[in-house]
Formats: C-alpha cells, sequence, structure tokens
C-alpha cells in the first residue's frame, strides 16, 4: 500500500511575488527560496525597502499589474500583531483583479494527509496541524504553532507562533491569537477576535472582542483606531 495522498492542492510553479517586504514577508521568502520556488520581487508601498533576502523591491501594488494573473501567483506578505484586516484587504483587492494566492508550507511543518487546506494558506516551520483540520484562506499557522484534530481555522485568522490550539477549535476569520496562547478544546473563538499572547482561553470567545491572561477574559472591544 503507498502513501496516503495528500489532500494540499498542487500549487502552480509560476513565478511568486510577494506583497510586503517587512518581517513576515521574510519569513516567507526564506522558505520559498528553500524550496527553490522563483521569486521575482516583493512589492511595498514604503520605497525605501531594500532587497529580502537578496530578493528586490519590484515598486508599489502597481507594479504587480505589469503581470498577467496567467503568469504569476501572490504570496500575502502583510502579516499582523491583532488586527488582520490590512492583510485581508490586500488578499480581496488582488483577488478582484484574479489574481491567485498561493500555499506556503514549510517542508518542517507537519500536516495530516485529510487536512484541508484552502487558498494562500501560509504554515511555517515547525507547525503542527493535525488531521480533520480545515485551514480557511490566507489563514497563517506560524512558526512552531500546533493544532490538533479536527479544527476550522477560518480565512485570514494568524494562529501566531507557539500557540497551542486543542481539538475540536473553530476560530472565526480575521482572529488572532497571540503567540503562545493555548485554547482548550471545543472552543469558538468568533471572528475578528484578538487573543492576547499566552492567553488562555477556556470558554467560547463573542466575535470582535480582545482577551487576555490566564484564564482569558475580555478587554473591550477590537475596533480600535489601528484596525
Ligand atoms: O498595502 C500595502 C502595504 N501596507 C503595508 N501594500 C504593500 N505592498 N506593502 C504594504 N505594507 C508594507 O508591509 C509596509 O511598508 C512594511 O514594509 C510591510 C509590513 O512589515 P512589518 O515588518 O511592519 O510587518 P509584517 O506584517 O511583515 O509582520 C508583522 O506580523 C508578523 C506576523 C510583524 O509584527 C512580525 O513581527 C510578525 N511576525
Amino acid at each position: 500500500m503507498g502513501a496516503p495522498e495528500v489532500s494540499v492542492p498542487v500549487n502552480s510553479q509560476l513565478p511568486l511575488i510577494v506583497i510586503g517586504g517587512g518581517g513576515h514577508a521574510k519569513v516567507l521568502i526564506s522558505t520559498l527560496l528553500l524550496q527553490q520556488r522563483e521569486v521575482l520581487g516583493f512589492v511595498d508601498v514604503k520605497p525605501s525597502v531594500g532587497p529580502v533576502l537578496g530578493v528586490p523591491r519590484l515598486g508599489d501594488d502597481g507594479a504587480v499589474q505589469r503581470h498577467s494573473p496567467k503568469h504569476v501567483q501572490l504570496v500575502n506578505g502583510i502579516g499582523s500583531i491583532g488586527c488582520t484586516a490590512a492583510r485581508r484587504s490586500i488578499y480581496d483587492r488582488f483577488r478582484q483583479a484574479n489574481y491567485i494566492f498561493a500555499n506556503v508550507i514549510h517542508p518542517a511543518a507537519v500536516i495530516a494527509p485529510d487536512v484541508e487546506l484552502e487558498d494562500g494558506v501560509q504554515v511555517m516551520a515547525g507547525a503542527v496541524v493535525q488531521p480533520g483540520t480545515r485551514l480557511g484562506s490566507d489563514a497563517i499557522i506560524n512558526t512552531g504553532a500546533r493544532i490538533d484534530h479536527d479544527c476550522v481555522i477560518e480565512s485570514h485568522a494568524h494562529v501566531a507562533p507557539g500557540a497551542v490550539l486543542s481539538g475540536h477549535v473553530h476560530v472565526g476569520s480575521g482572529s488572532h491569537i497571540g503567540a503562545g496562547a493555548c485554547i482548550l478544546q471545543n472552543i469558538i473563538v468568533g471572528a475578528r477576535v484578538t487573543v492576547g499572547a499566552g492567553a488562555v482561553v477556556l470558554r467560547d470567545v463573542p466575535a470582535d472582542v480582545t482577551v487576555v491572561g490566564i484564564p482569558a477574559s475580555r478587554i473591550g472591544a477590537f475596533a480600535s483606531p489601528r484596525c
């Protein structure tokens, strides 16, 4: 009997353009270079941003349009430290222009064979994703995060480095699970929630709030000037 079929969509090997040239983009570019993918460059609104790991800045977002969606794919290099709206806006804008976002899966990530991956998913080094889980479009499972069985991570959500989700956890669209946070089994986290770094979530969390601490409790509405 052969190895089980992996349900990871097979990316085309089209050349890639990364959106953004900051810290998150650097981690993605590092993975892509390791995989010997062709990275044409990155685009960044700041002209002062220099090459990233030898990959050049192509210009601002307008530079993407010089390449047909038939000939390149994109990588969303805008990360988040709480509010995921900027990342989502980049994804929506370029999808409306028919560009496809490639999945970036580090070779040292462990993903169970039946895990369902939508488009533009990013799984960093050392992350573990167990069976029965679904990762929505543009979701980030960051370095060393652990997602146990039968979880759902909705689109644009970010599970930051070292966070741990037990089985059957549902993370709503655009939520940010902070570094080292821990979410117990069967918990539902609503959309656009911020879970603070190191928090331990013992109860369901409604949409649009921030929770911090052990046990995690609400500190206010999520909508803030920077979001
Ligand atoms: O609309 C945009 C845009 N907005 C900001 N289009 C393009 N093309 N670029 C944009 N940028 C650029 O994204 C900024 O000018 C900046 O160079 C970059 C964001 O870089 P920064 O390092 O500030 O954040 P990040 O999103 O790469 O990383 C954050 O999230 C990661 C998950 C950081 O907090 C990291 O520490 C974290 N690991």
